[in-house]
């Protein structure tokens, strides 16, 4: 079916979590809905806010624009605009610009009669970011603990936070979620390279089948996943990535104050050794 007849054909009311028919509408290809419209106004107010921080901030270099956090001192509470409580409406409206977007995108899986896999995938997203600027803060005490927003900022509390517990390679949870993110490239560098080289022929050449791609890892490695399942393979080893990258870092204090290479003192302290 030619795509713009299939959208004339799927474009159905109904479906909506929330408002009903009062927003189950299109703006030329984008569906509005409820959550569009608090997408939208949370993504303007908190950009808004970033450029009101830029603004009050000592530069306009792009690099060094940064909205931090409140001192640690204010604990849980609210802080001044100017002293982090910039920060905290910012985090406010990101939140609830994800959220959003995350409920739009099971809106239109509604009406389309189609899985929520993408809405779950984005949601693993949003629980990392949740986790670094409001779980673990609240683990430990204070809005402080959150991130920076800013390009180079974030890089250095990245960086000082891993410092903070010596070697951070050592922390386990961060040793699974690595071993997922490289899996995920190789299982992403297979699949596109043999989708590629079967679809996307030579000319002249003819398109091959799964038949085809099936053989290649059948003569290669004796196995070969499927298509169907190098897809479920992919959307596992990258979910796990995200899932393992927010369970590393919010052990990082509630759990584990020390350095991380301290933590295999279990294994060495096994009484197996002496
Ligand atoms: C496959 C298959 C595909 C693929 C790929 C494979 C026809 C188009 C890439 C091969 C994948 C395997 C053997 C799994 C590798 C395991 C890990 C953990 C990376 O068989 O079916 O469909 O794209």
């Amino acid at each position: 079916m030619a795509m713009l007849s299939f959208e004339k054909k799927y474009r159905v009311r109904g479906g909506t979590l929330l408002g009903g028919d009062l927003f189950d509408f299109w703006v030329g290809p984008f569906y509005v809905g409820f959550f569009g419209v608090t997408t939208a106004f949370c993504a303007i107010l908190g950009t808004a806010l970033i450029i009101y921080g830029a603004a009050i901030g000592p530069t306009w270099n792009i690099w060094q624009i940064n909205i931090a956090p409140p001192d640690l001192k204010y604990g849980l509470a609210f802080a001044p605009l100017k002293e982090g409580g910039l920060w905290q409406i910012i985090t406010i409206c990101a939140i609830g610009a994800f959220v959003s977007w995350a409920l739009r995108e099971v809106e239109i899986c509604n009406k389309l009669g189609m899985g929520y896999h993408v809405p779950i995938a984005f949601g693993f997203a949003i629980f990392a970011y949740v986790t670094l600027v409001v779980i673990r803060p609240v683990l430990m005490g204070a809005w402080g603990h959150g991130f920076p927003y800013g390009i180079l900022s974030h890089l250095d509390w990245v960086s000082n936070v891993g410092y903070q517990y010596l070697h951070f390679h050592y922390n386990p949870a961060h040793m699974i979620a690595i071993t997922f993110f490289f899996t995920t490239a190789l299982a992403l560098s297979l699949h596109g390279g043999l989708v590629l080289s079967s679809v996307n022929p030579a000319d002249g050449e003819v398109v091959k089948t799964p038949d085809h791609e099936n053989t290649f890892f059948r003569d290669t490695i004796g196995y070969s996943i499927g298509t169907l399942g190098i897809h479920r393979l992919g959307l596992l080893l990258a979910l796990n990535a995200v899932f393992w990258s927010a369970i590393c870092i919010v052990i990082s204090g509630p759990f584990w104050t020390k350095g991380w290479p301290e933590w295999w003192g279990w294994w060495l302290n096994l009484p197996i050794w002496s």
